[in-house]
C-alpha cells in the first residue's frame, strides 16, 4: 500500500508544483474531450455526452471557464424529454454508430421514445442516470454570478430542472415511499456494483451473439464488466425500448431504490429551491420535497445495525447489496440527522472502506467476497464518488478527514494521468486515462475561497 501523507506532513513548495502541474494538466484534458458543444467523459471508450457526467464535468469547468460550463448543462438539457426526464446519453451524429454500444440504433429514442416525449431531431438512450444536475447548475452559477445573470442562465434552466425533478418524483416513485426508483444497473452509474447482483439474476440475459462489445477495444476485460452483465444490460433495456419507454406500462423486471441517486435528488432539491429563488420563483415546494425525501431516504434505506445506507429491491421488498459506497454517499444530504452522519463517517473509517488508508474511497466493501479491486464498481475508488464523500465529510465537521482525502485525489489524479479509477491499495490506475470527470472535480477541489480555504 502506497503511504498516504497526513496535509501537515507535506511540504507547501510541493503543494504549489503540483497544484500548479495539476491545473494546467487537467485543463488540457478537458480541452481534448470538448466536441464544442459538450464534453465527452473519454475520446475512446465513451465517444458521446453521459447526464452524470456532464453535471461533474461542469461542476469542475466552472472554475476554468464558467460560460463553457454553462454551456455543458444547456446542451444535455437540450436533449430533455417532453416527460421531463433527462437521457443518461446524448448522442454526438458525426460519431460512427460502431464506436460504442448500446448506439442510437439500439435505443431508436425518436421513434420508440416519441409517445414518452423523446426528442425528433436529436438520438438519446432512453433510460437516466443520477440527477447532479440542479447541483451542478448551482455551482456554475456560483462561479460566475454576474455571467450567468447576463445570460438568463438559471432563468432558463430552472424549468428544464424542475420538469425533470417532477418526472423522478411522479413517475419514478415506483414503491409508492417518495423516493424515485432505478430501472435498469446503468441508471445509478455504478454499473456492475454488487449491490445489483442478486435482481440481475432474475433477467434472463440478451443471447451473446445479438449484441458486440465496443468497450473491450479500449479497456481491458478485467476491468470491465463480464459478457453475462452485458446480456442482462441488453436485455432490460430492450425490454423498456420495447414498452415505449413508458414507466407505467414496462415491466421493470429490475426496480430498485438507491441511497446513492436518491441522496442526489435531495441535495439537487434543495440547490433548487436556492435556483427558484434567484429565478423568482417560489424556492418552499423544493424545500419540502427535500424534507419529505430526507425523511423517506432515512425510514426507507438506513440500516443503522450496518452502520450504512442499503439499496431496496422493489420486487422483494428486502434491503440488498451490503456495504456500497453508495451507501455511504447520503452523507451529502444537507439536514441528515447528526447520528446517522457521525454513523455513516465511522462505517467510512472502519475496516469496510479503510477511508485515510486505502486509495480514496473503494467502491465496495473490502472485506466481502465480491470485492474485486480492478474490475470497475465492484471495488475501485472513483473520483466522483471520493469527491461528494469529501463534500459528506466537510458538511458534518470532518475536516482532517475531508481534507486528507482532498490531498489524496489531487495526488492520484495527477499521477495516473486522469485515470477512470484506482485500485485502493496500490493506487494504481485502472481503466482508461484522461476521463473526464477525474480532471474536472481536480479542478474542483484545487479551487480555495478568497480566504484560502478549499471549496466547499
Ligand atoms: C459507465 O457506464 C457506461 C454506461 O452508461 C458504460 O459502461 O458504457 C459508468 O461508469 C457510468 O457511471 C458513467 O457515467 C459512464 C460514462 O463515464 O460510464
Amino acid at each position: 500500500m502506497t503511504a498516504v501523507l497526513e496535509p501537515a506532513l507535506r511540504s507547501p513548495g510541493r503543494e504549489v508544483d503540483r497544484d500548479a502541474a495539476l491545473r494546467r494538466a487537467a485543463a488540457r484534458v478537458l480541452l481534448s474531450n470538448w466536441t464544442g458543444a459538450a464534453t465527452v467523459p473519454s475520446r475512446t471508450l465513451y465517444p458521446h455526452q453521459w447526464s452524470w457526467d456532464s453535471a461533474f464535468i461542469a461542476i469542475g469547468l466552472a472554475r476554468l471557464a464558467p460560460r463553457r460550463a454553462q454551456r455543458e448543462l444547456e446542451t444535455l438539457l437540450g436533449a430533455q424529454w417532453r416527460d421531463g426526464r433527462v437521457p443518461h446519453i446524448v448522442f454526438n451524429p458525426s460519431v460512427p454508430l460502431d464506436a460504442y454500444f448500446p448506439s442510437p440504433d439500439f435505443w431508436r429514442s425518436s421513434g420508440a421514445g416519441a409517445a414518452s416525449g423523446a426528442p425528433a431531431d436529436i438520438e438519446t438512450s432512453g433510460i437516466v442516470q443520477p440527477p447532479v444536475h440542479a447541483l451542478a447548475a448551482w455551482q456554475v452559477h456560483l462561479a460566475d454570478p454576474a455571467e450567468s445573470r447576463r445570460r438568463g442562465f438559471l432563468r432558463r434552466m430552472y424549468p428544464r430542472l424542475a420538469a425533470w425533478h417532477r418526472y423522478l418524483a411522479a413517475s419514478r416513485d415506483l414503491g409508492g415511499g417518495g423516493l424515485a426508483a432505478v430501472v435498469h444497473p446503468w441508471e445509478p452509474g455504478l454499473d456492475n456494483s454488487p449491490v445489483w447482483d442478486a435482481a440481475l439474476a432474475r433477467v434472463e440475459p440478451a443471447a451473446p451473439e445479438s449484441f458486440r462489445r465496443a468497450d473491450l477495444d479500449h479497456s481491458s476485460a478485467a476491468d470491465r464488466p463480464t459478457d453475462l452483465d452485458y446480456g442482462r444490460y441488453v436485455r432490460l433495456a430492450a425490454d423498456y425500448r420495447d414498452h415505449g419507454y413508458d414507466d407505467a406500462r414496462a415491466p421493470h423486471a429490475f426496480a430498485l431504490e438507491d441511497p446513492c441517486f436518491n441522496a442526489l435528488f435531495i441535495a439537487s432539491e434543495h440547490a433548487l429551491a436556492e435556483i427558484a429563488a434567484a429565478a423568482g420563483a417560489d424556492p418552499a415546494p423544493h424545500r419540502r420535497k427535500a424534507a419529505e425525501a430526507t425523511a423517506a431516504l432515512v425510514e426507507r434505506l438506513w440500516d443503522p445495525a450496518a452502520g450504512i445506507f442499503l439499496a431496496r429491491d422493489l420486487t422483494t421488498g428486502e434491503a440488498v447489496g451490503g456495504h456500497s459506497v453508495a451507501g455511504l454517499v447520503p452523507l451529502i444530504v444537507p439536514g441528515l440527522p447528526e447520528a446517522v452522519a457521525r454513523s455513516l463517517i465511522a462505517t467510512a473509517q472502519g475496516e469496510r472502506f479503510g477511508l485515510g488508508r486505502v486509495h480514496l474511497v473503494p467502491s465496495y466493501d473490502l472485506t466481502a467476497p465480491e470485492y474485486d479491486g480492478n474490475r470497475y464498481w465492484r471495488g475501485p475508488s472513483w473520483f466522483n464518488t471520493a469527491w461528494l464523500v469529501h463534500r459528506g465529510l466537510r458538511q458534518h465537521g470532518a475536516a482532517p478527514a475531508a481534507d486528507a482525502l482532498r490531498e489524496q485525489a489531487l495526488d492520484d489524479a495527477l499521477r495516473t494521468g486522469f485515470a477512470e479509477y484506482v485500485e485502493p491499495h496500490s493506487g494504481q490506475g485502472r481503466g482508461i486515462r484522461r476521463f473526464s470527470w477525474t480532471a474536472a472535480l481536480a479542478l474542483d477541489l484545487l479551487h480555495r475561497t478568497p480566504q484560502g480555504e478549499p471549496a466547499r
